[in-house]
Parts: C-alpha cells; sequence; structure tokens
C-alpha cells in the first residue's frame, strides 16, 4: 500500500513528464520567413523536480519545494552528435542565474536538463551573476562559452544597485567540465560579447558591446568588433562599431549581437537584439543583418525593422516585451537546411521558431532597408503595390 506522500509524489512526476513529453507543433500561420511554435520548449517548471523538491517524507512531510526555478531564458545552442544541445540561463527564485544543460531529440520538443547545473569555475574576483551564454565551437577545437559576469561595482559602495558587467570566458570539450579563463579586459563595460567561430587575420575575433554603465550604453554606439591575440588573456585593444544603432529605429537605444553568425555560401548570417524606449519602457526584439563572407564586419544586407518580436502571452513576464535571443542551430549550410532559433520571451521562458538557410538569405537580401524616415517607408510600400500592379496586369 503506497502511502499518501508515495502517491503525491507518484503524481508530481507523472504531472512533470506530461509536460516534457508533450509534443510541439508549429503554429497555424507564420510569417513566411519563419514559423513559431505553439508550446515553450523551456520553462521553470521543466527544471528537474531533484533540484527543487527534498523527497525524503521524514524530511518533507508536506512536499513543498524547497528551491524554487523563477525562469528558463536567454540559451546558448549548439548541435552535440545529433542532440540539439542548450545551455540555458535557469534563474532561481533568490534571482541568481546558472548555467544548466537541456538537450532534445529534435530540436522543437522533449528537451531535459542534464541531472545537475554547470558548475562554473570562478574568475579571479567572483561574480554575483553569470548569464546569457554564446555557445561557439571554435576552429581551434575547443567549445567557448562567452557570457555575462556580473559584479557590485565597489566604487559606489553607497549604491547597492551599482553593478559592472564584463565579458566571463570559459571553453570546454565536453560541455560538463569548464575551464574557466580570464575575463576579457576592456576600458568599458561589456555585455552580448560573442566568439566568432574562425580565426580572423591569425587572431580571435569578438563582437562586443561596449557600454559605459551596467545598464546604459551611453557612448557604446553599436555591435563592436575587436581581435584578440591570445584567448587565455583575452583584451580588447582596439574596437570599432561594425552594426551602429540609430535614432528613431528599433535599435535606438541599444543592440547587442545575438548568437555568433551562420556561415553560408553567400555571407554570413547574423541575430542580433535591438532596444527601443516607450512608455511602457524598453522593448527588446530580434534583427538580422548579413556581413561578406571574406569580411564578417562589412555589413552586406541589413533588413529594416524588427525580425522578431514578442506576441500575444510572450509579451508578458518577468521582464515585460522582451525578445531575446543567444543561440541557434543550423543543421547544414545549404538552403533547405533547417534553423531552430531559440529565444527567450520577456525574460521567462524559451521558445523555437524554425526557418531555413535559404529563408533567412532571401529575407535579409530582399527585405527593404530602413530609410530612416516616414516619408521614405510611405515611398518604399508605394514601389511594392505598384511591382504588384504590374505583375497583375493591372
Ligand atoms: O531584460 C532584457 C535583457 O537585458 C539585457 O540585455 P542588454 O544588455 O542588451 O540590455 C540582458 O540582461 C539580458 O539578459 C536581458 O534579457
Amino acid at each position: 500500500m503506497s502511502t499518501e506522500f508515495e502517491l503525491k509524489v507518484k503524481a508530481l512526476r507523472e504531472h512533470h513528464e506530461a509536460l516534457l513529453a508533450r509534443p510541439n507543433v508549429k503554429k497555424a500561420w507564420g510569417n513566411g520567413i519563419y514559423e513559431k511554435y505553439e508550446n515553450p520548449i523551456l520553462t521553470a517548471e521543466h527544471t528537474p523536480l531533484e533540484w527543487r523538491y527534498d523527497f525524503c517524507e521524514q524530511d518533507n512531510p508536506y512536499l513543498m519545494q524547497r528551491i524554487m526555478m523563477n525562469a528558463t531564458l536567454n540559451s546558448g545552442a549548439i548541435k552535440w552528435g545529433d542532440k540539439y544541445v542548450l545551455v540555458v540561463r535557469v534563474e532561481g527564485a533568490d534571482r541568481k542565474s546558472f548555467f544548466a544543460v537541456a538537450e532534445s531529440p529534435n530540436g522543437v520538443d522533449n528537451f531535459r536538463f542534464w541531472d545537475e547545473p554547470i558548475t562554473m569555475p570562478e574568475d579571479v574576483v567572483p561574480a554575483t551573476n553569470v548569464y546569457d551564454m554564446r555557445l561557439t565551437a571554435h576552429e581551434d577545437g575547443w567549445i567557448y562559452g562567452v557570457f555575462c559576469a556580473e559584479r557590485h561595482d565597489d566604487s559606489q559602495p553607497g549604491d547597492l544597485s551599482a553593478a559592472t558587467a564584463t565579458a566571463g570566458i570559459a571553453r570546454t570539450k565536453d560541455l560538463k567540465t569548464w575551464e574557466r579563463l580570464p575575463d576579457l579586459k576592456s576600458r568599458s563595460q561589456q555585455r552580448n560579447v560573442v566568439l566568432h567561430p574562425e580565426f580572423v587575420e591569425g587572431k580571435y575575433a569578438f563582437y562586443t558591446r561596449p557600454q559605459d554603465g551596467f545598464i546604459d550604453t551611453g557612448s557604446g554606439g553599436g555591435i563592436g568588433w575587436a581581435l584578440v591575440d591570445d584567448i587565455t588573456h583575452a583584451e580588447v585593444t582596439e574596437e570599432r562599431i561594425i552594426n551602429a544603432r540609430h535614432y528613431h529605429t528599433i535599435m535606438e537605444v541599444k543592440n547587442g549581437e545575438g548568437p555568433h553568425p551562420i556561415k553560408t555560401s553567400r555571407g554570413w548570417l547574423h541575430l542580433a537584439h535591438g532596444v527601443r524606449g516607450c512608455a511602457s519602457g524598453l522593448r527588446y526584439v530580434l534583427y538580422m543583418y548579413m556581413t561578406a563572407l571574406d569580411d564578417p564586419t562589412r555589413v552586406i544586407a541589413q533588413p529594416g525593422g524588427y525580425f522578431l518580436v514578442p506576441e500575444g502571452w510572450e509579451y508578458v513576464g518577468d521582464v515585460m516585451n522582451v525578445a531575446f535571443a543567444n543561440g541557434w542551430i543550423a543543421d547544414g549550410d545549404g538552403d533547405d537546411d533547417r534553423v531552430l532559433i531559440y529565444y527567450a520571451s520577456s525574460d521567462t521562458r524559451m521558445h523555437v521558431a524554425e526557418s531555413t538557410i535559404g529563408r533567412l538569405i532571401d529575407y535579409c537580401m530582399n527585405t527593404p532597408e530602413d530609410g530612416f524616415t516616414t516619408g521614405a517607408s510611405v515611398e518604399t510600400i508605394k514601389r511594392l503595390v505598384e511591382k504588384n500592379r504590374r505583375a497583375s496586369g493591372k
């Protein structure tokens, strides 16, 4: 005969398994560029029960959550053998983020966390919080994780919210054991730093995002680029902006590289986020651009406006009105090869959208650029109307 406690545990485990095994399907109607999937792929409820419950009846007779999880968000992504693997930013109820690996057999559902979160070694000065890892399988043979390391800004002892953002760097061969390298040295604070997968001019190449403060980018003009001789003592000596923010665009306030760009026969496909201010606060959306195959810093296509935004209930969460992505996986580099775009909504949960290399190139190459004024936008629309009129013979 099972005890009441045992029956409660059984029901809890069945409920959890049903959530993990729930099949995902594409939403019926997309925009032709990509299809979003119906269900989030990871929520706080997906985290292992063993992280949250003490299953000893004597110690936890009410079967309470002893450690609550708040969110699963901004995840790095990589194809690992035949598995689709995310290094997820998991945030506990205590507001601390940590990294944990979740894998899926198909990239769109059945994501399951590995048994334990990642133990990330510290740099010389331990971080208070770490988050938003970008994964790069570099041609040097290592898999790098570059992430934000946040610490209190001790130069402002009276201000409890004063913080600094630095790029933490770690590398691994198995996603289990990580070697921590010294944080990226830079004159400014840095967040959204991403390692390019290939050597450029024989050096490691980083997409950067210089910022004057922890939140405000200040004079930091956009997505930067820096070459580094030695990844084990990485230092930004020269940095130039390759994708600038601009007045009255989706990236007026700030922007940042997402995952590392995907190499295609026609150039590098980039995914990034742009931020603008409005009455309800900051609005984070995703956008794309392309750079030249022989020069990942030379922009060859910049579609105007956003690529993906929070829609419907994606708008709601811990930080409202946010779409953020730091992971995507391409199944190959042919036009028909699938691209899975992993994005978080409102700093709360993870989703997936699906496209192909060919569709994303077409989107980048053939979406009109932002003309920066209402007049230019209207002219762009009218040109399309006229083209359609001619095509229909009217
Ligand atoms: O809350 C929205 C996002 O804010 C930050 O992004 P950025 O540095 O561009 O402002 C990050 O903290 C990110 O994790 C978060 O999703």
